[in-house]
């Protein structure tokens, strides 16, 4: 690099340098001097205005009268004393004794986090959050959470959006001092596909505390409690609260489906109580709870285990609200409901609606509806930025009760089946999924769960084969790799295990591992992975926000850094402009840092030059500015 930096420098290349160049000139040993963010943006908005994205390219468009989003007026210039100023004077037993006294049903807003997942392939931004996070501060303080981080939203942040999910979490929690903040955690898994080390484990959830986590809804993809109790103990060192959570499946009022029924959920709540829940999480991802048996599992789990209770449900049916209502008849404490505009269907309940429906009742919420209306709005808006990432559901659907997948699986392995050109077989896949599900001897499905049973039936149906030809084991299948790992215990154990014979077959009679997988991790020296990243970053610094990300993501931590070398800090871009670069004649601003605005224009973009260069034309805080990107179109 220095000898590059010498040949490069004008210095040198005018011959006039004498021996003492080398000493006096220090920026020799700058090496890949970097560029300033203000050129690395526009690089960003170059590329895109001339490639298009690669995300957005083949897909439907935002309208084109769409207006910029703008959030609501504050309705208080202090935020009144929230959830979260109960946690930081008295701590999150505290919050689970005061959820018991109340009255009203408290809501968990999901937006920023379920509702994209479940809506918009998890791809909103964190500008398009942050922007209204002081409006819910200010307008809805009796919020009881505002889910906003964890699950899929992690990963997506470093690999698609471009930008870093902590900042995200520090930022909103900045903007709602006064609400609490929720996230959803994999237990051992993280907010990865895998076990990770317990030492992993605890850093990350120390970490998240740190930066601005206050509720912890942990589950396991599996149902094992056994798997949950790490990442359960470090919620609760951290003084965070910790909501230990049961995930539904089957049908507790079916018969046939005797495997979950009403005393293995209250066992499992029990269990969870005793292994330190200061909230029982009732987590029914793919919204299988029916209202009958909404009435009856809430009724149970409340005088049985004794804890307050969370409900999250999905709306894939159309019957969330109804099961909402029910579980509050029965005395649920607290459910989760997304904004208007981000609801229904593989999304959370909606929450003016339940509000609305509660009015006047024991259970009124106390929400204020107009600020809902407003803050819904602005999510409207926002959500015709995202057209490209909808899935084209158009209706609620009860084929849910087949298949029974989550309501994050539901779009994404929709996309998936499309992309292998089964688009038109989406029911056999459906219909495969619920005979993978019995095969694997009827599993909870929840991510990472959920993605080994879909990468199955996904192979099935591609391969033509049937269940017995899988189970046949005079019939060589070559199973996925999810499966071999799940197979082999690195998921950990469902109840009951697996059915012996799948396992024999998978495993080609290897033995699996029965026991918790983190038993036979390896702790990570995690500063012997600073160094090696910092190494790997050529000498930068490496804090401990990005060195747990790059524990759960080596891969995809490290593309993000090389990208972000490059293309600077491109989350303060609007979300059209990062998504669809900018028209001549088009101005936009950018804050890159607290008060440092930079205001961008696109003068015109020039032809392709014979190095397949095209130079674009900008104006950055009034001063041209020439940019040339290759024309990969
Ligand atoms: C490419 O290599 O994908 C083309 C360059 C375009 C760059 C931006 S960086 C953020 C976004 N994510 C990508 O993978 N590409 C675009
Ligand atoms: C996730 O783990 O991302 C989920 O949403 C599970 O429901
Ligand atoms: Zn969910």
């Amino acid at each position: 690099a220095f000898v590059e930096n010498l040949l490069k420098h004008p210095t040198f290349l005018s011959n006039e340098y004498t021996t003492k160049f080398i000493d006096e000139t220090p920026e020799l040993f700058t090496f890949r001097k970097r560029r300033d963010r203000g050129t690395k943006v526009l690089t960003y908005i170059a590329d895109i205005t001339v490639n298009g994205h690669p995300e957005t390219k083949a897909r439907p468009k935002p309208p084109a009268d769409l207006k910029p989003p703008k959030p609501p007026a504050l309705r208080t210039e202090e935020p009144r004393m929230g959830t979260r100023n109960l946690l930081e004077q008295k701590g999150p037993q505290a919050v689970a004794d005061w959820m018991k006294a109340q009255r009203q049903l408290l809501i968990t807003d999901t937006t920023m986090r379920d509702g994209h997942q479940s809506l918009l392939a998890t791809r909103m931004r964190s500008l398009d959050m942050i922007k209204v996070a002081p409006a819910y501060a200010a307008n809805l303080p009796q919020l009881f959470s505002v889910e906003c981080w964890g699950g899929a939203t992690f990963d997506v942040a470093y690999r698609f959006l471009q930008e870093c999910p902590w900042q995200r979490l520090r930022d909103l929690r900045e903007r709602m001092p006064n609400v609490m903040t929720q996230m959803l955690l994999r237990a051992s898994n993280g907010v990865g596909y895998t076990n990770y080390p317990d030492n992993v484990v605890q850093s990350f959830v120390a970490q998240a505390a740190t930066t601005g986590v206050d509720v912890f809804r942990v589950f396991d993809s599996l149902n094992w409690v056994e798997n949950m109790r790490v990442a359960m103990d470090a919620v609760v060192e951290a003084g965070k609260v910790c909501e230990g959570s049961i995930c539904y499946t089957g049908d507790i009022n079916d018969p046939a489906r005797s495997k979950y029924n009403l005393k293995y959920y209250v066992q499992m709540g029990k269990d969870l109580k005793a292994a330190g829940a200061h909230v029982l999480g009732l987590k029914d991802m793919a919204g299988l709870l029916k209202p009958a048996a909404a009435r009856v599992l809430i009724q149970a789990l409340k005088e049985e285990v004794g804890l307050p209770i969370h409900f999250h449900t999905h709306d894939t049916a159309g019957v969330a609200v109804a099961s909402i209502l029910a579980a509050a008849e029965a005395g649920v404490d607290a459910v989760d409901c997304a904004m208007d505009a981000l609801s229904g269907n593989t999304s959370q309940a909606t929450l003016g609606s339940v509000v609305e429906a509660l009015r006047h009742t024991p259970r009124d919420t106390g929400l204020d509806i107009d600020a809902i209306r407003e803050i819904s709005d602005y999510w409207e808006a926002v959500r015709g930025q995202y057209a490209a990432f909808e899935s084209g559901m158009q209706a609620p659907s009860s084929e849910v009760y087949l298949h029974e997948m989550p309501g994050g699986q539901f779009t994404n392995l929709k996309a998936q089946a499309r992309s292998l050109g089964l688009e038109e077989r989406w029911h056999e896949v459906a219909q495969m999924y619920a005979e993978v599900n019995m095969m694997f001897g009827d599993i909870v499905k929840v991510t990472p769960s959920s993605k080994v049973v879909g990468d199955m039936a996904l192979m099935m149906v591609s391969q033509g084969l049937t269940r017995s030809q899988v189970e046949d084991p005079n019939v060589e299948v070559a199973f996925p790799d999810s499966v071999i790992d799940m197979m082999k215990g690195n998921l950990g154990q469902p109840p009951g295990g697996f059915p012996e014979a799948i396992v024999r077959k998978v495993l080609k009679g290897e033995a699996p591992n029965l026991e918790r997988p983190g038993k036979h991790l390896a702790p990570v020296d995690l500063e012997e992975v600073r160094a090696e990243v910092s190494k790997e970053l050529e000498g930068k610094p490496v804090d401990d926000e990005d060195l747990n990300g790059y524990l759960m993501y080596p891969k995809v931590f490290l593309d993000y850094m090389g990208r972000h070398r490059i293309y600077g800090p491109v989350r303060t871009l609007p979300t059209k402009t990062f998504f669809y670069g900018m028209e001549p004649g088009e101005q936009i601003s950018a804050e890159i840092d607290p008060g440092k605005t930079l205001e961008i224009r696109l003068q015109a973009v020039g032809e392709t030059g014979e190095d397949g260069e095209v130079r674009v034309f900008f104006e950055l805080n009034g001063q041209p500015r020439v940019i040339r990107v290759p024309n990969r179109a």
